[in-house]
């Protein structure tokens, strides 16, 4: 018998209960606030309640349901304990068609065509071929990397930067610091696909808007606390950025009364790019806690010190 806590300070996971003991019978899992998730043996979160580990004394594994481990390790004493996330697929394909369609959407022009549409305007925006529109991928790991590999085939110019080099075939990759500019100086369509860490929060501010050609777009899928939404406005103002498909916010659900909502140039969707399916969560939970009470290796266990 392992004891598994579900815990969330956002969201009700009590609905993954009944599907984890499906998987695994042997499982006794309750979802916080019950008081038994303090017993826990492993916690399966979204947006973990912060400090909660530290009174967890039993707690052997932390295992996200998502990609992003953020949210999970952020305001915790982790004292060594290994953390998992969920790697799928289908979950990168689904990332693949969400950025194509905001690639299509500033290439093609269609946030001209709708802006016309609005104020019964018949006019046609000039068409470009897809080598013109170059795309610049933040981040090179499972989601970007399957970006990478297949918008060169529709014709896109494509670019990638990463935290460390290597060789993709198909697109010119920086990475670094020292080569943050000359990625941007070359992107028209800026897409963020990193994961938020102290090296990532912030990224998207006036630093990174200011180093991209004028006129250039944004689409970000990471996470809220990577943009500046007041640097962003701005370069959306004065013409520097054309606009901005945002999935991801620092306050998740955005609030009614927030200027992302009609700011001119700006697509909110509700972080909804992309998501493994429970029955994929749940398969890959169950499967590293039997690999943690064999001692055998976690799959898809990230680098806490680095941060993904
Ligand atoms: P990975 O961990 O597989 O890849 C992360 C990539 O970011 C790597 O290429 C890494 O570089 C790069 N990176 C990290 N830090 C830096 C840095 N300081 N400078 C430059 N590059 C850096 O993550 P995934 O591709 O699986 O997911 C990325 C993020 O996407 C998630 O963390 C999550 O925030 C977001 N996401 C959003 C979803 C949505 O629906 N909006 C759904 C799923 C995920 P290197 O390769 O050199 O290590
Ligand atoms: C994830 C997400 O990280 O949904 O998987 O954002």
């Amino acid at each position: 018998m392992t004891s598994v806590a579900l815990l969330s300070r956002t969201a009700n996971l009590d609905f993954l209960r009944p599907m984890l003991q499906a998987a695994d019978p042997t499982l006794d899992v309750c979802t916080w606030p019950d008081p038994r998730a303090l017993q826990a043996e492993v916690a399966v979160c979204w947006q973990a309640p912060p400090g909660l580990y530290a009174q967890m004394p039993n707690l052997k594994l932390v295992h996200s349901i998502a990609a992003g481990v953020d949210n999970v390790v952020a305001g915790q004493d982790l004292r060594g304990l290994p953390v998992c996330r969920v790697v799928d697929p289908m979950l990168a394909e689904g990332m693949l068609q969400f950025v194509l369609w905001g690639v299509l959407y500033f290439h093609r022009k269609l946030d001209a065509a709708l802006a016309s549409q609005r104020i019964r305007e018949w006019k046609r925006p000039l068409q470009t071929p897809a080598s013109t529109c170059r795309i610049g991928l933040m981040g090179l790991g499972e989601l970007g990397g399957l970006i990478a590999a297949r918008l060169p085939v529709l014709g896109y110019t494509v670019s990638g930067w990463a935290r460390t080099p290597r060789k993709v075939p198909g697109i010119t990759v920086f990475s670094g610091e020292e080569q943050y500019d000359a990625f941007l100086a070359q992107t028209d369509v800026l897409v963020c696909l990193l994961p938020l860490t102290e090296q990532t929060r912030g990224i998207l501010g006036r630093r990174t808007f200011d180093a991209l050609p004028r006129g250039a777009a944004l689409i970000h899928c990471g996470r809220g606390e990577h943009l500046v939404e007041g640097e962003l406005l701005a370069a959306l103002e004065s013409g520097q950025l054309r606009g901005a498909v945002l999935d991801v916010f620092e306050q998740e659900p955005l609030p009614q009364d927030h200027p992302l909502w009609s700011a001119p140039g700006v697509v909110v969707t509700p972080h909804m790019a992309t998501m493994a399916t429970y029955d994929v969560v749940v398969g890959q939970v169950a499967r590293n806690i039997a690999q943690l009470r064999a001692g055998a290796a976690l799959f898809n266990q990230v680098d806490t010190a680095r941060g993904y």
